[in-house]
């Protein structure tokens, strides 16, 4: 049976209960501004840090511990379960996944095999049981939406622009829906076995799908996200979340989605997405850039935020996207602080 937390705040706020304060996390909690992170990688190879339990526990930990979150989220990358079903991917520093099999065909995408959590990705498997023993906050889940892992797969690593995945998009519909079939039951069973092992929230990462007009997205990439959200709904119990980057113009689209948060970027502010009518708990969003100015800047934004966020059950405070490495620890302690102590005292009202 799952292990409950025992800071429930962000589960709460997830499913737009009234909570004590606003509950935050950070995209990329756990990453090189760290300067633990830094000495274990000194050691290991990504994946040799995310595949072994004992260390991928470690690194989860440190930031829940360190700067006093409410939530932790599984230390792995989208491209995790990748591995187990044919995709040779590596992570290089300072790059990101490069791989080195990318799909190009029709065969290159009948290869792909089926995920087996159990014999595939069993390290993550373990490392969920021994986390959820041990955190006192609730462990997020994650996978990869089909769209971003798609973007790595076709363009064979980091892309500007995601032309080759466009291209094959438009140039093949049918190899495109069959791509997305099989990452999607990829995705639905990974998810699945995690909240088996005991994860208390899924967030699914599609960082990249902005890139396609709200059209293109109905077209090419909703069927499967519903697919993926409707079953997740129908066989787990846990908050599903929804995340990506530059997508302010699909967000009246994923409100009808089966999901629990939306998470946002920096350019749409919670008010506006309110008024676009969107009713879910919303996450976000500091533009992590602005981790790198003054205090008296990051604070006053933070307010900012905060103050539209506060208005109504169902906020959680996080960044826009990920912590950058040349973050201070001490800059992410104080906003934690700063977020908990300010609406505590109900914020603005
Ligand atoms: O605390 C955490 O969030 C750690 C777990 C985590 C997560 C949720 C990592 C570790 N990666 C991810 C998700 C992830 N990976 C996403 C979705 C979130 C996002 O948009 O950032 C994406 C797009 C990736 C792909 C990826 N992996 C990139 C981005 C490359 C690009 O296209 O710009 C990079 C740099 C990686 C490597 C990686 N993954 C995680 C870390 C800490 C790192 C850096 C590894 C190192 O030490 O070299």
């Amino acid at each position: 049976m799952t292990q409950q937390p025992i800071n429930d705040t962000f589960l709460k706020a997830c499913r737009q209960e009234p909570t004590d304060y606003i509950p935050v996390w950070y995209m990329r909690q756990a990453g090189r501004y760290q300067p633990e992170y830094r000495q274990i990688r000194k050691q290991y190879s990504f994946f040799e840090m995310s595949e072994t339990p004992e260390v991928c526990v470690e690194v989860t930990s440190l930031p829940v511990t360190q700067l006093g979150v409410d939530a932790a989220i599984l230390f792995a990358d989208i491209m995790t379960p990748l591995k187990p079903i044919g995709v040779d991917v590596e992570i290089r520093s300072g790059v990101g996944p490069v791989i080195s099999n990318p799909i190009r065909t029709k065969q290159d995408v009948k290869r792909l095999g089926e995920l087996d959590p159990e014999s595939g990705v069993p390290f993550i498997l373990k490392a969920i049981q021994m986390l959820t023993q041990r955190l006192s906050v609730p462990l997020i889940g994650f996978a990869g939406a089909p769209f971003t892992l798609a973007s790595y797969m076709i363009e064979g690593g980091p892309s500007k622009n995601y032309h080759k995945t466009k291209g094959l998009m438009y140039a093949d519909p049918t190899l495109w829906h069959a791509l997305m079939e099989k990452l999607g039951a990829m995705t639905i069973t990974y998810l699945q076995a995690q909240v088996r092992a005991g994860a208390h929230a899924l967030q699914v990462f599609d960082s990249w799908v902005g890139a396609l007009s709200a059209e293109d997205y109905q077209t090419y990439v909703a069927p499967i996200m519903q697919k993926i959200f409707n079953t997740l709904k129908q066989t787990t119990d846990v908050p599903l979340i929804y995340f990506g980057i530059g997508t302010g113009h699909l967000l009246t689209e994923w409100d009808k989605l089966p999901i629990d948060v939306i998470g946002l970027d920096w350019r749409t502010s919670i008010s506006s997405a309110r008024k676009l009518g969107i009713t879910k708990t919303l996450q976000g969003n500091l533009d992590p850039s602005l981790l790198l100015a003054p205090w008296e800047v990051i604070e006053k934004k933070a307010k900012e935020i905060l103050d539209q966020g506060i208005s109504q059950p169902g906020y959680i405070f996080n960044l826009g996207h990920g912590i950058f490495p040349d973050v201070q620890v001490e800059t992410l302690q104080r906003l934690t602080e700063f977020v908990h102590h300010y609406t505590k005292k109900g914020g603005n009202k």
